[in-house]
């Protein structure tokens, strides 16, 4: 029988979706970057029912930032920068204490940037590891590294017992279905610089604005 398309997953295709995310003058678009973050959210899922908690909250912030992207006002989110410029002219931003926009497009997705500083080193990690090296560790490192410290100790807690039980090098590349081991490690040499560049686009432009503390 033919696979259903969703059964032919492959990490591939969902970090070619970053490619996509940025256009010709550098800015971000929302619709690539919540589609690349759905893709990594289905790979999280497809290792096991320790990640939900996890996994769970990045579908939240996708479905705050879905709900923007097809609301009344869809046209101002096309892009990173304009749902910054329109959020923040319209006051819809809670700056410095949580408010009355506690679902800003500002902030959910100032939590997903993070994230992908996180994947950016855990992926940069698994590239140059060697074959006995550790996925628990490289995740831990690239968590520490990042994301840990905008995360309360008990969501710390939380996240360092589920990288223990991440599958070993083998059967991670196994489930990323890219192909051998060299093909894995040349996929990731081409999609980092794009996720690195998309980090680093938005990463300027919150900066830029102030925007990297948001509650
Ligand atoms: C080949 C590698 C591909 C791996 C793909 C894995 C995709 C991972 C997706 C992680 C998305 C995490 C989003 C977290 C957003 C966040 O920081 N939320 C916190 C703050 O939100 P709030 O609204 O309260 O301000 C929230 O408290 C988060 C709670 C959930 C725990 C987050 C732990 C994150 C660990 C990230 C590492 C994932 C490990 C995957 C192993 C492969």
């Amino acid at each position: 029988a033919p696979e259903a398309p969703e059964e032919k997953f492959s990490l591939r295709e969902v970090l070619d979706t970053f490619k996509l995310c940025l256009s010709g003058d550098k800015e971000v678009y929302v619709e690539h970057y919540v589609a690349g973050w759905r893709g990594l959210i289905k790979f999280l899922n497809s290792l096991g029912s320790v990640f939900g908690f996890i996994s769970k909250d990045a579908v939240n912030k996708i479905k705050i930032l879905v709900t923007h992207l097809e609301g009344e006002n869809s046209s101002e989110y096309v892009t990173v920068q304009s749902m910054v410029k329109y959020e923040l002219e319209n006051e819809l931003v809670d700056l410095n204490k949580r408010g009355n926009h506690p679902e800003s497009g500002c902030r959910t997705l100032l939590r997903l940037h993070r994230a992908l500083r996180w994947l950016e080193l855990f992926l940069e990690r698994l590239r140059t590891s060697g074959e006995d090296g550790k996925t628990s560790v490289m995740c831990a490192e690239a968590y520490n590294e990042s994301l840990s410290r905008h995360h309360p100790w008990v969501v710390r807690k939380a996240a360092g017992m589920a990288f223990c039980v991440l599958p070993g090098r083998p059967a991670f590349f196994e489930v990323m279905n890219v192909g051998t081991p060299e093909q894995v490690v040349a996929m990731l040499g081409d999609a980092l610089p794009l996720i690195s560049e998309v980090y680093q686009v938005t990463e300027e432009l919150y900066a830029q604005h102030n925007l990297l503390d948001l509650p």
